[in-house]
């Protein structure tokens, strides 16, 4: 067994142990002095957040022995409920679907014009949608952030890109060390061409491929986190289904690896790491000694707060996702209790050029009613030099033919937009326009113009609430607020702060060109191991 296999075994063994509902700690029984119900008055790291970079830091620094808590505003899903799973159904979606919303709001909101959105009980469920203004952005609750709810697709990006979006980035260490053991410790997979070619679950996907095909694009493999060999088993019969049952958005009950089960787990293992769920910190101050003192509000399971408390940390990592680490900056700088936060913070955000749009296909064009909720494969336009577009082929996963082919396509769009702090409501409001968006759109829409022109086919109108074909009013992937080299130094830590960092998706300037997990987690290995060099002291 390896190391890293050793401390995930012990990780997974404390995660099994820890409370099924409300908030709960979840740590090795070493690490368990570390107030083993409410907050611990302080520790000497704290990680806010559980998703890609939170988790990447909190392993690096529960190997080096650093006592790390992490605090994060979702629950830990590993429990079944009564219906014998633990994620809700994606297609009779119950109160586990949503984040204290009292209906769900899918992405595709409507099929022939007909509402597809339920109402659901109000709970601390796993899919957020927080709205502001022209642009709303989904983001994963609990432990693991965003690999709950995730599409699972794990796309290194191509060099040159990375090149143009952060110069300042050693690209040979990048490519040569960070991606490789992201994509390692990440669980990454590849689907077996062979497979692929003869199964039901990608009919979808062949079937783009060739209506892009005939119109000139090449389509690409696109790797990913669940695990293909469970997709197989899963179509041959032999383990429950969970990407063939229509399972993503509202969490997989199998097949995925998630944060939880890769990053985190071996976090916990090294015995120096605590999780502290429905934990979410409100303020950040400086004390007098130099350390951090957090004010954190704890949840209960309708979102209301149980106690508010204080906490203190010597070093600071913000791992709280674009949305959340950047609403945390601005409200500190802006209430003045980290006044020395600069005009950088809350700008250089965008939602990666995303845009969703589906096509009509002819009777004898038959997509399959099974189709694996984890896309496999992408129509790869980067290269055109007026429209670089990577569409991925998305699933419909309705269990039945619905004749229809669903893309995200993610577009090189200049546009960036900003956070301001809104005393009003206590919270960042973000600045974005319709009008930043309509880049994005033309983009799009000359590839599948020719891709419509060269087969016959139309777009569908009927898909996202009204009659609109191109869809960019939401994102799943949110990026800046704290840019790497602008908010914060080139390791993520933050200007006007010594002892605080950024190690999320805040730190890529509004675009990567391909689906950001895989940059996000590279580029936290890269920065914790900087600052374990410099930085921290035990
Ligand atoms: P993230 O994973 O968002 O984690 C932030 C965590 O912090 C969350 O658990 C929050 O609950 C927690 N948090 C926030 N505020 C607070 C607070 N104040 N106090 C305590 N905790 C807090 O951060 N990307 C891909 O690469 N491939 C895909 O296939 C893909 N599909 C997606 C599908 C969906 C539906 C969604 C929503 C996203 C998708 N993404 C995909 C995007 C990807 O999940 C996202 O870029 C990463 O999760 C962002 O990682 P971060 O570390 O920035």
């Amino acid at each position: 067994m390896t190391q890293l296999s050793r401390r995930k075994f012990l990780g997974y063994a404390a995660l099994g142990s820890a409370a099924a509902y409300g908030s709960t700690t979840i740590a090795a029984p070493s690490a368990r002095a570390a107030g083993a119900s409410g907050l611990p008055d302080f520790a000497p790291a704290v990680v806010i957040g559980t998703g890609y970079g939170a988790a990447v830091t909190a392993l690096r620094l529960g190997e080096a022995g650093i006592p790390t808590v992490m605090l994060e505003m979702g629950q830990l899903w590993d429990t079944p409920t009564a219906d014998g799973s633990v994620f809700s159904p994606m297609l009779s979606p119950d109160r586990r679907s949503m984040w204290l919303k009292d209906r769900t709001e899918m992405p595709l909101a409507s099929f022939l014009w007909i509402d597809i959105d339920r109402r659901i009980e109000r709970y601390t469920g796993v899919l957020d949608r927080v709205h502001y203004g022209d642009m709303s952005v989904y983001v994963g609750r609990g432990v693991g952030g965003g690999s709950l709810v995730n599409g699972a697709m794990a796309v290194t990006p191509r060099r040159s890109y990375f090149e143009e979006i952060l110069p300042a980035v050693d690209a040979d260490e990048m490519y040569g060390t960070y991606f490789p053991r992201a994509n390692h410790n990440l669980g990454v997979n590849e689907v077996d061409r062979d497979w692929f070619e003869e199964c039901d679950s990608y009919q979808y996907a062949r079937l783009s491929r060739k209506h892009a095909e005939k119109a000139g694009y090449r389509t690409t493999f696109v790797p990913s986190v669940y695990d293909f060999d469970y997709m197989r088993r899963e179509e041959a019969g032999e383990v429950p289904r969970s990407a063939l049952s229509a399972e993503v958005i509202f969490g997989n009950n199998h097949g995925k690896r998630s944060l939880d089960k890769t990053y985190l787990a071996a976090a916990l293992g090294t015995g120096n790491v605590t999780i502290k769920t429905l934990q979410e910190v409100r303020d950040i101050r400086r004390g007098a000694d130099g350390t951090y003192r957090l004010t954190v509000r704890e949840l209960d399971e309708t979102g209301g707060t149980v106690a508010r408390r204080e906490m203190g940390a010597r070093y600071l990592f913000l791992g709280a996702g674009s949305i959340g680490s950047t609403e945390l900056l601005v409200r500190a700088r802006d209430t003045g209790t980290l006044p020395d936060l600069g005009e950088q913070v809350g700008q250089g955000w965008g939602p990666n050029g995303n845009v969703m749009v589906g096509r009509a296909n002819h009777a004898w064009d038959l997509t399959g009613a099974t189709q694996s909720g984890m896309p496999a494969l992408g129509i790869d336009a980067w290269d055109d030099p007026d429209n670089p577009v990577f569409a991925e082929i998305a699933p419909m996963p309705a269990g039945l033919e619905l004749w229809a082919s669903l893309y995200l396509a993610i577009t090189k769009n200049p546009e960036r937009g900003h956070f301001t702090y809104d005393p009003t409501t206590d919270a960042a409001k973000l600045h974005w326009t319709a009008e930043q968006g309509r880049p994005s759109i033309d983009s799009a829409k000359v590839h599948f113009d020719r891709i419509n022109g060269v087969n016959n086919t139309v777009y569908r109108h009927d898909l996202f609430g009204d009659t609109r074909t191109f869809e960019n009013r939401f994102t799943y992937h949110p990026l800046g607020g704290a840019v790497l080299g602008e908010a914060t130094d080139l390791y993520g830590r933050v200007k006007g702060y010594d002892n605080l960092y950024v190690t999320d998706g805040s730190l890529i300037p509004g675009s990567t060109g391909v689906n950001p997990f895989v940059t996000i987690t590279a580029l936290a290995e890269r920065n914790v191991e900087r600052v374990l060099a410099e930085d921290i002291r035990g």
